[in-house]
Parts: C-alpha cells; sequence; structure tokens
C-alpha cells in the first residue's frame, strides 16, 4: 500500500503516475532521475547529484500547476502584471518550492528513510544570485507574494551567467570571486528558444515612406543581438497558481553571421557571437553607484526590448489588438534600470505598428508605473548623450520628442520659469549631456512611489520634488515588505511550529494574525519556549561561524547583528566604533561588568569601493585582537561571516537578538532586512530612517532602542556647517586614537588612515554627530538583556506587530492602487485535458 504523504485539504489535483505525492513515488522517482537524468548510481553519485534528483522530483511535481496556469491566463486573457527589473535575488529554490507545495516535512521525512542527509542536499543548490542587495531581493519577494495572492504576472529579467561575485576574506580584506551558479546545471528552469527574439544595437535612423506613402522612421541598427527566454515556475503558496520568472539570455543570431562566415571570416563570425554573449554575461556589482559603462545600458536596453516583444507576442496570441495593450499589461519599473522601456514602447508602437504619437503616448502612459529606490544623488542613473546616440539613435530621437512636447506642457503650467524647465528637462545640459532616467520614468509612467512612507515624503519634497509639483496625484507610497515563507516558515521552523501550535498557521498568508501572539508575551511558559527557540537558532549559527570562521561563539551572548551590503551611508563603522569602546572600557577596567556580545558583521562592498573594502578590514581586525586577547574573557567576540547571501541570511536572521539599522537618517530608503529581523523575534536598535519609523510605530517604543538625529536635525546641522572634529573627545577620542596609533593593525598607523581622516575631517554621514547618541542606545540593550525575561516579552512582541511587513500586503497595495490586477484562481488540469 503506498503511503500518502500529504494529507492537507488543498491537494485536490489529480494525479498521475509521475507525479505521485506518495513516499514510494517521491523515493522511485528519486533513483530515476539519478538514473535517467544525471546518469549516475549511488556509488558514483556526489551530494550535488543527490541534489538535482531531489530537485528533478520537486520540479515534476510542479509542472501541472505551472501548465494549468498559463492555460488559464491565455483563455481568460488575464490582465498580468509585468515586474521589470535588471536584478532579481531569487535565492535558493528548492526549499522554498517544497514549502509552497505543503510537502516539506513530509519530503525531509522521504530522503532522510534513504540514508541521505536532507538539510545538506538543500545546501547543495547553487543559489541564482541575480541582484546586488536589496532592490533585487524585493524583486523576489514580490513575485513570491504575486504568484500567492494569485495575480497574472511575469517577471521579466537578464539571466546573468555569473551573478553578484562570491566573496572570500583573505587576511582580513575582501576578494572576489566569480559566481558559477550555473556549474552543474540548473533543474529550475525550461528555455525557450523558439520565443527567442532580436534586439538591435547601434547603426542609425532615416525617414522613409511606406506602401501607404505615410512617413515612418527606419532604425538601421549595426548590430543584432538574439534574446532566450529561460523559464522558472514560481509557486505560490498553497495555491495552484505557478507564475513564471522569465529571463533573458543573450546570444548571437544565426541569420546575422552568415555575412560574415560567407565572406570566410570565420575568426571574425565566431568573435561577433562572443561579444553577442557578453551582454548576459554578469551582473554589475555595483550597489549604489554607477558609472556609465556601455554595455551596461546595453544590458538594460537588451532586457527590456525583449520584454515589450515578448508582451507584443502575447497579445498576438490572444487576439488582442495593440490598441489595448495596457489592459492587458501593467508593468513596474523597479527603480530607473529598465526606464528605457518608456522609449521602448514609444517606439515599438509608432514605428513597428504605425500607431499615432499622442495615442501611443496614451497606452504607454498607462502601461508604466515607477518605483524609487533611493535618495543618494550619486545613484540617480544619467547617460552621457554621445553614449546614448551611438547605442539607441531612434530612443534619443524619441526621447528628443517627448522631452519637447513635456516641457511644452512645463511652460504652459510654469508660466516664465526658466529654471525649472532646465532643471525638469530629460536632458542635463548644465555641461557635458545626459539623458536623465529618472526623469523619462516619471514622465512615461501614471503613479511614483517610493518604498517607504519617510522615503516617498522626501521624494516628494526633495528628489522629485519638481515632478510632484506637476502632477501630485501620481504620488504615492508603497511600503516594503517581505515573504513569511521563506524568511519564517522555511528559514526558521522551529519560530513556525512554536507560533503555529498556538495561533494556527494562518499567519503565513495573513501575517496580521501574528497579533494573536501578543497574550502570549504574558505566559511565562511561553516566553520560556520562545527563548528556547531563539537559544537553538543561536546554536545553528554558532556551528556556522565555527564552520566558515574558526571562531567559537557563546550562544548565551547577546547576538549582535549587522548584514547589509557596506556602504558608509549604512554606517558599519559606526558599530565597530562602538566595539572598539567596549573594548576600550574592558581594557581600561577588567572587572567593569558588561553583557556578554557577540557582534556579526555580514556584507559585500563593491569591488571597486575602497573605503568600503577598508571597512571590512577594519571589522576583522577588530575582531582579531578582540577575540583573542585573554583580558576580554570572551566576553565580547567579533565574527565576518564571508559571502552574505540569501541562504546565509536564513541562517542569521532567525539566531539574531539585535538587529543593526544604523543609517544616517534620510539615506536608506526603506531596509527590508530591518523586517526579516524584527518578524523573527531581534529587536531593533535604529536612526529614525527607512521603514525604521514604521517598524518602531508598529511594535511601540518601548519595543525599539532608538538613537541619533532625525532628517531634519541631520539638514540643519549640514546647513550650520558640519565639522566632525568638534564631536572628538572622550570615549569616542580614546576609540579614535586606538585605531589610529596602529593597534589594531600590528602598528601599522597608516592603514586605517582614509578611513579616519576621512571620518576627523569630512564625515558625510555623520558617524560622530550620532556616536555619543548611539553608544546611550547600547548601553540600554546591554541593560535590557540582563532581564531576560523582559527580553522575551520585548521580543515575542516585535514578531506578532511585525504583519504589515509582509509582501502580500505590499502586493495588495500595489494591486489595488496602481496595477488594478485582479486575482485568477487557477483550475488544476489534468494531462487529458490539455491534449490536443
Ligand atoms: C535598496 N536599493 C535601498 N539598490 O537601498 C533599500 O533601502 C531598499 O529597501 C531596497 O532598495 C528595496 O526597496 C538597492 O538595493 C541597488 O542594489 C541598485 C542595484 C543597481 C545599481 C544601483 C543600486
Amino acid at each position: 500500500m503506498a503511503t500518502p504523504l500529504v494529507a492537507v485539504e488543498h491537494r485536490t489535483e489529480p494525479q498521475d503516475e509521475r507525479t505521485a505525492l506518495t513516499k514510494e513515488a517521491f523515493q522511485r522517482d528519486f533513483f530515476n532521475n539519478l538514473f535517467y537524468i544525471l546518469g549516475k548510481f549511488p556509488t558514483l553519485a556526489t551530494k550535488n547529484d543527490y541534489y538535482q534528483a531531489l530537485a528533478f522530483v520537486v520540479r515534476d511535481r510542479m509542472l501541472q500547476r505551472w501548465i494549468s496556469t498559463a492555460a488559464a491566463y491565455t483563455k481568460q486573457g488575464s490582465r498580468t502584471v509585468a515586474y521589470f527589473s535588471a536584478e532579481f535575488l531569487m535565492g535558493p529554490h528548492l526549499g522554498n518550492n517544497l514549502v509552497n507545495l505543503g510537502i516539506h516535512d513530509e519530503v525531509r521525512k522521504a530522503v532522510t528513510e534513504l540514508g541521505l542527509d536532507f538539510n545538506e542536499l538543500l545546501l547543495e543548490e547553487d543559489e541564482p544570485g541575480l541582484g546586488n542587495g536589496g532592490l533585487g531581493r524585493l524583486a523576489a519577494c514580490f513575485i513570491e507574494s504575486l504568484a500567492t495572492l494569485q495575480i497574472p504576472s511575469l517577471g521579466y529579467g537578464i539571466r546573468y551567467e555569473f551573478g553578484i561575485f562570491h566573496q572570500e576574506i583573505v587576511d582580513g580584506w575582501q576578494t572576489e570571486r566569480t559566481d558559477k551558479w550555473l556549474r552543474f546545471g540548473n533543474p529550475w528552469e525550461i528555455p525557450r528558444p523558439e520565443w527567442a527574439v532580436h534586439v538591435k544595437l547601434g547603426g542609425y535612423t532615416e525617414p522613409y515612406r511606406d506602401e501607404f506613402y505615410r512617413h515612418r522612421v527606419r532604425w538601421v541598427p549595426d548590430r543584432l543581438v538574439a534574446a532566450v527566454p529561460y523559464d522558472t515556475p514560481i509557486l505560490g503558496y498553497h495555491t495552484n497558481t505557478a507564475n513564471t520568472l522569465r529571463l533573458w539570455k543573450a546570444e548571437a543570431p544565426e541569420s546575422f553571421d552568415f555575412a560574415v562566415f560567407n565572406r570566410g571570416d570565420y575568426y571574425g563570425a565566431v568573435m561577433q557571437k562572443v561579444s553577442s554573449e557578453n551582454l548576459s554575461k554578469v551582473l554589475y556589482p555595483n550597489d549604489e553607484q554607477l558609472q556609465g559603462k556601455e554595455l551596461r545600458l546595453s544590458q538594460q536596453y537588451f532586457f527590456v526590448s525583449a520584454s515589450l516583444q515578448d508582451m507584443f507576442r502575447i497579445l498576438k496570441i490572444q487576439k488582442i489588438p495593440v490598441e489595448r495593450f495596457h489592459e492587458k499589461f501593467a508593468a513596474q519599473l523597479n527603480d530607473t534600470h529598465p526606464a528605457i522601456a518608456v522609449a521602448e514602447l514609444m517606439r515599438l508602437l509608432i514605428d513597428e505598428n504605425v500607431v499615432p504619437w499622442e495615442q501611443a503616448w496614451d497606452i504607454t502612459r498607462r502601461t508604466f508605473a515607477y518605483t524609487n529606490h533611493t535618495l543618494l544623488p550619486e545613484a540617480l542613473e544619467c547617460w552621457p548623450l554621445p553614449l546614448f546616440a551611438k547605442l539607441l539613435p531612434r530612443h534619443l530621437e524619441i526621447i528628443f520628442e517627448i522631452n519637447a512636447r513635456f516641457l511644452d506642457e512645463v511652460r504652459i503650467r510654469f508660466y516664465g520659469d526658466e529654471e525649472r524647465i532646465a532643471r525638469m528637462s530629460l536632458i542635463d545640459e548644465r555641461g557635458e549631456r545626459y539623458v536623465r532616467m529618472a526623469h523619462l520614468a516619471c514622465v512615461g509612467s501614471h503613479a511614483i512611489n517610493g518604498v517607504a512612507e519617510l522615503h516617498s515624503e522626501l521624494l516628494k519634497q526633495d528628489v522629485l520634488r519638481d515632478f510632484y509639483e506637476l502632477w501630485p496625484t501620481r504620488f504615492g507610497n508603497k511600503t516594503n515588505g517581505v515573504t513569511p515563507r521563506r524568511w519564517m516558515a522555511l528559514s526558521n521552523p522551529r519560530l513556525t511550529k512554536l507560533v503555529s501550535s498556538h495561533i494556527g498557521d494562518e499567519w503565513i498568508t495573513d501575517l496580521s494574525q501574528l497579533r494573536r501572539l501578543e497574550p502570549l508575551a504574558e505566559d511565562a511558559g511561553f516566553r520560556q519556549q520562545w527563548l528556547d527557540v531563539k537559544r537553538a537558532c543561536k546554536c545553528d549559527f554558532a556551528a556556522v561561524a565555527l564552520k566558515k570562521t574558526g571562531i567559537t561563539i557563546d550562544p548565551d551572548s547577546l547576538f549582535d547583528v549587522q548584514v547589509k551590503r557596506i556602504h558608509e551611508y549604512k554606517r558599519q563603522h559606526l558599530n565597530i566604533l562602538h566595539v572598539v569602546a567596549l573594548y576600550h572600557r574592558l581594557r581600561s577596567n577588567p572587572n567593569v561588568d558588561i553583557t556578554p556580545r557577540t557582534f556579526i558583521f555580514g556584507g559585500k562592498a563593491a569591488p571597486g569601493y575602497h573605503i568600503a573594502k577598508l571597512i571590512i578590514k577594519l571589522i576583522t581586525s577588530v575582531g582579531d585582537v578582540v577575540n583573542r586577547d585573554p583580558a576580554v574573557r570572551d566576553r565580547l567576540k567579533v565574527v565576518f561571516l564571508p559571502n552574505f547571501n540569501v541562504k546565509n541570511g536564513q541562517r542569521i536572521y532567525p539566531a539574531a537578538d539585535l538587529s543593526e539599522q544604523v543609517s544616517t537618517a534620510g539615506k536608506e530608503a526603506s531596509g527590508t532586512g530591518n523586517m526579516k529581523f524584527s518578524m523573527n523575534g531581534a529587536l531593533t536598535i535604529g536612526t529614525m530612517d527607512g521603514a525604521n519609523i514604521e517598524i518602531r510605530e508598529e511594535v511601540g517604543a518601548e519595543n525599539f532602542f532608538l538613537f541619533g538625529l532625525t532628517t531634519p536635525e541631520v539638514g540643519a546641522l549640514k546647513a550650520s556647517g558640519y565639522n566632525p572634529a568638534n564631536y572628538l573627545d572622550g570615549e569616542l577620542k580614546e576609540v579614535v586614537e586606538l585605531i589610529r596609533s596602529g593597534f589594531f593593525s600590528r602598528g601599522d598607523a597608516e592603514l586605517f588612515r582614509p578611513l579616519i581622516d576621512g571620518l576627523v575631517h569630512h564625515d558625510p554621514y555623520l558617524v560622530f554627530a550620532d556616536f555619543d547618541s548611539y553608544s546611550k542606545a547600547q548601553q540600554q540593550v546591554s541593560a535590557a538583556y540582563q532581564d531576560r525575561d523582559h527580553w522575551a516579552r520585548m521580543s515575542i512582541l516585535n514578531s506578532a506587530r511585525s504583519g504589515k511587513f509582509s509582501s502580500d500586503r505590499t502586493i495588495r497595495e500595489y494591486c489595488d492602487d496602481i496595477w488594478k490586477a485582479p486575482a485568477v484562481p487557477i483550475r488544476l488540469l489534468t494531462q487529458e485535458d490539455v491534449k490536443v
């Protein structure tokens, strides 16, 4: 008798031989896959072979959902969200797919029974790290929530051959290694070469008359690149929906090589192929800082053009006229990286489909909406005009025309205000000329949003003020969120079990239900269970830390964690200065009573960002001294966990007691790590920045350690002429002197000089100005942690009140306010249904 694996009501689908949900079927298919797909038998099989055999078992059980979903959308011509993003930081698929299919625990048992270590197999997956940080991870959370909410949607992006680099720490310094995530193949994707499209680049334009004697413009490119879609199914949690992430790979178009081949230039033809493939070769690893690189603009145009062409193909299949493009699709621009889509859709409508300008413009504006993710001026994308003209000559013409019409509107509305016109122009003409992508995105969109309340306000008051004054109703806020499936159910099974045993499991799709934990904060038994879960997660992490760094950490110490990209505005240096202050206190008075702490850092620095790399070196150097100094008696430890990525994040967030969210007020657009920590019961020490403000509002000021200047105070201090040297006294002075003296660099007083001098003389992110306030807040943290029972109460309340920060809530708001996209429930088809 076959043992049914799952006994939950949501699995009502007809099962066939190949996708049966019994333990026997799983085990049989697992070995079949090893044999027939991987060509291995157990004696020769590697762990990765076993991982892949398991991945194919799971994929088989996703395909019915995927096909049924595609069939339903095609048949119904459903309104579809197209999420355009240059980055999707998906993280490993296997565990998440098991959770969303509702077969995680059962498959674990089936695999364990075969004598294999299930967790080890999960760790074998090379994660698709196709993003830098917050922006790319947000896109991943969003497409998962879209599927869970049963919203028809497509994620469009780039299938980078090399994702974000792999970070190693060598002698305390970051070193980068290429991320060969496709080395062993990728069981989750299906290539669809039959839907490949051509993307043009370079060349020139010319006017002509068509067969109806109409004025048209022809773009004669000097290069063609083939864009091949690779599709990955994105499952909703306990639903039948499986949406698609469609990532484009660049290839050489066969036909275009012929000319070169025929001339006998075999080498030239092969080189052309190589140069085409370069387009999707590697993700740019710069976070928040962009250089005007031609390849980067080519990448952006490449995926945007391919995606829009794909959407026209879909319209055609569904027999929807191009004039109804905006009724079929709502396209979201994830920052300005895909903003060239505004000009490309215009080109496709006007040049290729002969739609008149006014109508094309109406369709375009109704299609797009734009999300801004940054307040840093250096991160706003601007492309040098000559580069733009060379690569996209037709688009530049279209942008000029959009600009001329747009500035006419501004001129009438703000009569005589020539300065405003120069400020708002799509072209920056103050010196070298640039195309301003944020302006293009604003002009071409019907909705513009920031990613947290404060950020959206600052956009209106500051960065996009002129646009707000022109079109106030287009501006809104959509506070970020994260998916509780990956960031709780999958990554923190212990907490999930504890929570569900008290309030049931509906919280997984309705996170506001976590509020029902509130009364349990007053239940001593529950508090103890809560602390037990946290301690077990800390022990797990301690084992990881030992394995990866050789450092032993004490699970009973306070785990104080800052994991995120390394950037001056995020102020990892504020944190490490405080560590040095504690060390200094301890050395000055060995018997001082301090709360034992483990400081955990993780994050990548952009490879060319020297100060960020020096901050990493300072952290590891302080760690080298502090961790080995017997006078510390293990009361302080500093760990830099290398290669912070999604996989590592899943082990860190559950283990944290304290979440460091210490950016200069007004700089962090939202933050999303802050939400993952709070959900998993960490308390936050943070500034009034980004979503911290909303987290504090939700969890209560008494359950949050606030410090630092507010955004207006930051502005006032800077306006009054900030001099960091004025703050250099007392403990801060001693800390700075200790670093400056070479104490942490074996007497080398030069090593940290650029960092220290930068702080003393410039300190653009007000580290010194906030140090005292930070240090005092940290003292409150230490005192609070002494009362473990009260800490447990605060921890429970943090989690209980984190419901707002589910990406399901965020996506519902986008759907209601911007996309107007209703849910489409999927009925599963049998193989019989889809036979012709
Ligand atoms: C981040 N931006 C914000 N950009 O910094 C963060 O506050 C926010 O929570 C998150 O977006 C999601 O809204 C961010 O991650 C990038 O990584 C870009 C990558 C491409 C180059 C420019 C930066």
